[in-house]
C-alpha cells in the first residue's frame, strides 16, 4: 500500500481527477488480477502510480525529464502524451523507491505497450483503457474481451488506438506496433485465433 505521504506527492503532481482515475484503474486491474492469477500487491501499486508522471504543470515535467537526465526519441519530443510513461517510472524508481522491475516496466510501458509484456503489464495497459471514466466509442467491446481473453482484448484496444491515431494525424510509437505483432505472431504460433 503507498502511504499517505506518497499519496499526497501523486496528487500534488497530478491533481484530484486523474488520481481518481488512477483509483479506478486499480480496481479493475485487481478484477483482472484475480482472473488471470496475477500479484495482487504489484497490481495495486502499479495502478496507483501509472500515471505519476501526468504532471498538470507542463513545465514541471519537462523539468523533471531534465532531472532525470531523459533524451527524449524523437517521437516522444513531439507527442508529448508519450513521455509520462517512461518519466513516471523514474519517478517510481527514484521518488518512491520502487525496485521492482515488473512495475516499473508496467508503468513505463502503460501508454504504448511492448513487444513481450508481462501479465501485469498486460493488465495494467488493458485497465487504464477500460477503467469505467473510459467512455470513447469501441470501449465495450474491448472491456467485455478483457475478461475472457486478455491478448485479444489488447489487440482490439491497439486497433483502435492506431486508427484513432491515424485519424488524427498523430505519430505512432513503434513499441505499439511491436506489442500488437507480438502478440498476433504467438496467437497465429499457438494455432486457432487469427
Ligand atoms: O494517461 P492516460 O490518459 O490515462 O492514458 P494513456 O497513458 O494510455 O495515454 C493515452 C493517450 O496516448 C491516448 O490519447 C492515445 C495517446 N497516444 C499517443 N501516441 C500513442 C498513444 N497511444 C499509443 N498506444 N501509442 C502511441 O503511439
Ligand atoms: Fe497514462
Ligand atoms: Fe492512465
Amino acid at each position: 500500500m503507498l502511504d499517505e505521504t506518497m499519496t499526497n506527492k501523486i496528487i500534488s503532481n497530478i491533481g484530484q481527477k486523474r488520481w481518481e482515475h488512477s483509483q479506478r484503474v486499480k480496481d479493475i486491474a485487481i478484477e483482472l488480477g484475480n482472473i488471470y492469477e496475477e500479484d495482487l500487491k504489484k497490481i495495486e501499486i502499479a495502478a496507483l502510480l501509472h500515471d505519476c508522471a501526468k504532471f498538470l504543470d507542463r513545465e514541471k515535467l519537462l523539468k523533471k525529464v531534465d532531472e532525470f537526465d531523459i533524451i527524449l526519441e524523437d517521437v516522444m519530443d513531439h507527442n508529448m502524451e508519450l513521455i509520462h510513461g517512461l518519466l513516471g517510472s523514474k519517478i517510481a524508481k527514484y521518488e518512491f523507491s520502487i525496485d521492482d522491475i515488473d512495475i516499473l516496466n508496467a508503468i513505463q510501458y502503460h501508454t504504448t505497450g511492448r513487444k513481450a509484456m508481462s501479465p501485469l503489464e498486460k493488465i495494467i495497459f488493458i485497465s487504464d483503457y477500460i477503467e469505467p471514466g473510459r467512455s470513447f466509442p469501441g470501449v465495450e467491446p474491448v472491456r467485455k474481451l478483457a475478461y475472457e481473453n486478455l491478448d485479444k482484448s489488447i489487440v482490439l484496444a491497439i486497433d483502435q488506438t492506431i486508427k484513432f491515431l491515424i485519424n488524427n494525424d498523430r505519430l505512432i510509437h513503434i513499441n505499439t506496433i511491436k506489442a500488437r505483432n507480438y502478440i498476433k505472431i504467438e496467437m497465429i504460433e499457438k494455432g486457432g485465433s487469427k
